[in-house]
């Protein structure tokens, strides 16, 4: 492994900060989300109704204990610790001219924090954190005018923070937004509830353009801003295997895997393929998609790919197949994988999905990849101040020595591995706390409670080794 490897781990603002409406902060998309559990859905409330429980409110407090766990980041031996920049921190409304202070200075705050143990940031500027604000007056992402917003945030903390930070993503997971079938993606991408008479497809595709150009505007400004700044995007990667060798079972997960790439096939290459522009034609969508646009989309390509992975699906047409009926993901198309193990929450275990994936990105990109989140939620138990999460290790084990393979066997090109949820974060799809991903555990449970201590698993000294090894010693 080279020697600047970037192993470390991952959070995101509105999943682990709290202070949700502390020294100026606005009401962000993630703050009317309630709490959900495996069998219940978070919903999305009209605004913060009293008496509700919001699990993002509090998060783990992280805003007032950064310091004590950037301290064990950095006993865990992290080259690197990726976390958003909560937009509303900065622009409580976000159609504000002028930041918020408070919050630039919590950032910096921050930052400084991390450099201090040579710890590299590495900034989501959207993760999930869109201003409600933006919502209501404006109707997030339909509307054209969220560009200048979004830029004007980024390159109002890309000039404050610029000999802070030199790795930036700019929109988390932005494939998320094709799963229609359940709000939350829509929302936490793009601020859309779908009315009746939408054509969601269509409303889905227009949202999307404007987060490509308000990306590639970015990209360009990164540039001016800093000539040294890395911006990436962020793909959720989940590959899609045909359930058997029936051609149509073919057709459908080259179809699906499309579907996902599309994303990365414009943020990388800065145009739209021949293919999409025949889908929309044939489907008689009217995309406001300008000259200028366009070229803006070919000016502000990204430098790297981010990647998140968790799970592959399997399709299939075959009517004998088992549907999953996944309530996440609620896509018909989605059957069981007969070979994959899958987690308690319905992700399958599939460590050479990673390599496969990773193959398939360097092949078609050839551009470097960096693995921004891969983890394991699991129930653990705290037994006496420790916790023994073997599984936790035996499926980072799995999962890294498949990277390790990709990276020496076939040469791809990754930068770096950040473990999701390092300290056990709020669950973004189910919003509860009992699914845990951390190195360190924190005393907090589904309903807010609990004193917030943070305790070491097992996990933390395995970590600390690996990454003392720069890898697993294969
Ligand atoms: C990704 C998100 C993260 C994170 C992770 C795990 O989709 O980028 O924010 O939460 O998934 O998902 P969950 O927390 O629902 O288990």
């Amino acid at each position: 492994m080279n020697k600047d490897f970037l192993w470390g781990g991952a959070v995101a603002a509105h999943q682990v900060e709290g202070a949700w409406d502390l020294e100026g902060k606005g009401i962000s998309i993630a703050d009317v989300m309630t709490a959900g559990s495996k069998d219940k859905a978070r919903e999305i409330t009209d605004g913060v109704i009293d008496g509700e429980y919001y699990p993002n409110h509090e998060g783990i407090d992280f805003y007032h204990y950064y310091k004590e766990d950037i301290k064990m980041f950095a006993e865990m031996g992290f080259k690197c610790l990726r976390t958003s920049i909560a937009w509303t921190r900065i622009f409580p409304n976000g159609d504000e001219s002028e930041p918020n202070e408070a919050g630039l200075k919590f950032y910096d705050n921050l930052f400084d924090e991390l450099l201090k143990y040579d710890i590299e940031p590495v900034i989501t500027l959207s993760h999930f954190e869109m201003p409600y604000h933006l919502v209501k007056e404006y109707g997030g992402w339909r509307n054209r005018k969220l560009i200048d917003f979004f830029v004007h945030f980024s390159a109002t903390v890309m000039r404050r923070y610029k000999d802070k930070v030199k790795y930036w993503l700019t929109f988390n997971e932005i494939n998320n937004q094709r799963i229609l079938d359940n709000p939350i993606y829509a929302w936490t991408n793009s601020g859309i509830l779908y009315k009746d008479d939408d054509n969601k497809l269509e409303v889905m595709y227009q949202a999307t353009h404007y987060q490509f150009v308000a990306g590639a505007l970015v990209v360009k400004k990164a540039k001016e801003i800093n000539p040294a700044f890395q911006v990436g995007c962020v793909l959720a990667a989940t590959p899609n295997y045909p359930l058997t060798s029936d051609p149509n079972d073919i057709l459908l997960a080259q179809q699906e895997d499309d579907n996902q790439l599309f994303f990365t096939d414009v943020q990388v290459r800065g145009h739209y393929s021949k293919k999409v522009w025949k889908s929309w034609e044939n489907s008689g969508y009217s995309i406001d998609v300008t000259e200028e646009d366009l070229m803006c989309l070919s000016e502000g390509t990204v430098d790297f790919i981010g990647m998140t992975y968790y799970l592959s699906n399997t399709v299939s047409t075959r009517p004998e197949a088992k549907r999953l009926n996944d309530k996440l993901l609620g896509s018909e198309v989605l059957v069981e994988n007969p070979m994959a193990e899958t987690t308690e929450w319905g992700w399958t275990i599939d460590p050479k999905g990673l390599r496969y994936y990773l193959n398939l990105l360097a092949n078609r990109y050839e551009l470097p990849i960096f693995i921004v989140e891969n983890g394991f939620g699991y129930a653990d138990q705290f037994e006496d101040g420790s916790i023994h999460d073997k599984e936790r290790m035996e499926y980072l084990t799995e999962h890294i020595k498949q990277m390790q393979l990709a990276i020496e066997e076939d040469g791809a090109d990754v930068m770096g591995y950040t473990v999701w949820g390092c300290i056990d974060p709020i669950s973004f799809t189910t919003g509860e706390m009992r699914k845990r991903y951390g190195f360190l555990y924190v005393d907090r449970d589904n309903n807010g409670n609990g004193s917030l201590k943070r305790y070491k698993k097992d996990s933390f000294y395995w970590y600390q080794e690996l990454i003392a090894n720069n890898g697993l010693v294969m």
